[in-house]
């Protein structure tokens, strides 16, 4: 086979690599770095995946920055000079396009270019993806790194297309920007990115009207500058650092204070949540006690807190009782940080309707409609996330084996090995797929990549590069996965509408989408079978053609 990367058709390489994200990015490299020939395909004009989208004012990470980046190559981290804890969108959109251009990654990819379909062909062992642009790739392996938040949820409202001012989805914020100086904006969903966009709203705009369904348990931000001197102890620091996340359930850079909230002397407790709270960002989840998901009196203490945290930040009693969350646990649902978030709520510009009890009706040509009565913008704005973990991938149209579509073997919740594998859909790698570990993405995009590409590696030693993961392995993951979720207090995802659990969208079946032990335990799991030379997967030989080189 010619080398792909050489000749002005890419069709035939080794891997298709679909995204251009941290997982996308990473999954090029690595395979380029050890030999294999790969086209990446992006729906989007660059690189940077989640950080390509999300635009929207505020937007920034809640992971620091010293692990919320790539960890295989010293160069690229004496390079870097992160400018703060918590870097911004533009920040991250940077760093991610320094990487494309350090490793020279751009030139693998096509760019504009939506996956339509993707079939496995059992007459020659290989993928074919088809592509909204006309353009046909085939390849042995089809790498996913979608990413877990990438499909965009747009709730059908009714007469949406009526209203005559600016509709924007946080997701796909306009590159331009929007300008909302002196507007009436209706700012609909109080997640993460909600939380994030509020405050900047509200700096400009002539009113923000926060339409809220399920109250959140916000914890600020701090965001302290880098000086010199914090970027060098990072650098010098870099493998004990990375040693930490490593052992850390979340993959984060905190130590939790004790093992156990309801055990720990009040006093002492109600300084550590205290001192999380100063600190901001996850540190009131993960670095207080290690049992708030599991042990519901323990969690009610941490919840207790945050909740008297918001009657003591927000002034007007009415608005401050419909931001409190009273009717699930802190922590089922991704706590959002928000810089300014509660304290807005003090500005005479910045209210919030509570849409739980009495849903939108429906859009009107001058606003929306709650309890009978029409509310006029001249922008409403969509903060309501995402069809996470499954619903990038089902977006892909995967068919495996004997014409199985995913949609289907997934109709009653995703099914994997390990979160890279799945029975019946050969040499389909899913990068932070469905029942892989959730936390600190880069850590875990970067321990899949290499799992998989030492998969790889096996299967072409072996002569045998047709791998896949077994039934029997994989119907144990799913069910020790289930069996964990059980015992914690994720079983309350319904009552919160947490996307942790899939509760977020109207329809859809609860489902597992993360292996709930916590990525240190998930990380303990891949490396045994990787040692133990990937007893989960099948490897066998291909078809032969004369058109693949593996
Ligand atoms: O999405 P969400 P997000 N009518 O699903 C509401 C990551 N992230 O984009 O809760 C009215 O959390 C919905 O209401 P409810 C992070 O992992 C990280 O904010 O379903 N409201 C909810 O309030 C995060 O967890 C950062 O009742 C409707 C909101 O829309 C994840 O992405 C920043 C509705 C959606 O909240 C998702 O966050 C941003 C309807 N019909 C995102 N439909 C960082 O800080 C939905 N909603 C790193």
């Amino acid at each position: 086979m010619q080398d792909a990367q050489d000749g002005p058709s890419r069709t035939d390489v080794d891997a298709i690599v679909v995204g251009a994200g941290f997982s996308g990015l990473d999954a090029v490299h690595v395979l380029r770095e050890r030999g294999y020939t790969v086209q990446g395909i992006e729906a989007a004009g660059g690189v940077g995946g989640t950080w390509y989208w999300n635009r929207y004012p505020g937007a920034r990470t809640d992971s620091k920055a010293f692990i919320y980046c790539l960890s295989f190559s010293k160069e690229l981290r004496e390079e870097w000079d992160w400018s703060e804890l918590y870097p911004t969108q533009p920040e991250v959109l940077a760093y991610l396009e320094h990487v494309a251009d350090r490793f020279d990654l751009k030139r693998y990819f096509a760019f504009d270019t939506t996956v339509t379909a993707a079939t496995w062909d059992d007459d020659t062992s290989l993928w074919t993806v088809d592509t909204s642009t006309g353009r046909r790739f085939r390849a042995r392996y089809l790498i996913s790194g979608v990413g877990c938040l990438s499909a965009v949820n747009r709730p059908q409202f009714d007469g949406i297309e009526r209203f005559q001012g600016r509709v924007e989805h946080t997701a796909r914020w306009p590159q331009e920007g929007v300008d909302v100086s002196g507007q009436r904006v209706a700012l609909i969903g109080a997640g993460s990115s909600g939380v994030q966009l509020l405050p900047e709203l509200a700096k400009t705009a002539g009113s923000v009207t926060l339409f809220q369904r399920t109250p959140n348990y916000v914890a600020p931000y701090t965001s302290t500058r880098f000086s010199d001197e914090d970027r060098e102890a990072y650098r010098r620091d870099h493998e004990a650092i990375q040693a930490h996340i490593r052992q850390n359930p979340g993959t984060m850079y905190f130590s939790p204070a004790g093992p156990s909230a309801k055990l720990a002397d009040p006093a002492e407790r109600e300084t550590v949540f205290e001192q999380a709270y100063a600190q901001g960002g996850l540190a009131m989840l993960l670095g207080t006690y290690e049992d708030l998901l599991v042990d519901p009196e323990s969690n009610d203490l941490a919840s207790e807190f945050l909740r008297s945290k918001i009657k003591e930040t927000v002034h007007d009693r009415e608005t401050a009782e419909i931001l409190t969350p009273r009717t699930y646990p802190f922590g089922v649902k991704r706590p959002p940080c928000g810089v300014g978030y509660l304290d807005a709520f003090n500005e005479p510009t910045v209210s919030v309707v509570d849409v739980r009890s009495t849903p939108i009706e429906g859009f009107t040509e001058r606003g929306l409609v709650v309890d009978g009565s029409e509310y006029e913008f001249d922008v409403i704005i969509l903060a309501t996330g995402f069809d996470a973990s499954v619903g990038a991938l089902l977006r892909l149209n995967v068919t495996g084996r004997n014409g199985r579509r995913l949609a289907d073997v997934w109709a009653h919740g995703p099914e994997s090995y390990l979160g890279l594998g799945i029975p019946d859909f050969p040499n389909l790698f899913t990068i932070i797929g469905p029942l892989s570990a959730f936390g600190n993405l880069p850590t875990v995009v970067e321990h899949n990549v290499d799992f998989v590409a030492d998969l790889l590696d096996k299967a072409r030693a072996a002569g045998t590069p047709v791998v896949e993961a077994d039934v029997a392995a994989t119907d144990a993951w799913v069910q020790e996965s289930r069996t964990i979720a059980a015992q914690t207090l994720l079983t309350s995802a319904k009552a919160a509408n947490s996307w942790i659990m899939g509760a977020n969208l109207e329809g859809r079946e609860l489902a597992v989408l993360w292996y709930p032990a916590g990525a240190n335990t998930y990380f303990d799991r891949c490396d045994e079978e990787r040692e133990r030379g990937f007893p989960g997967f099948s490897l066998a030989p291909a078809v032969p053609t004369t058109a693949m080189a593996v």
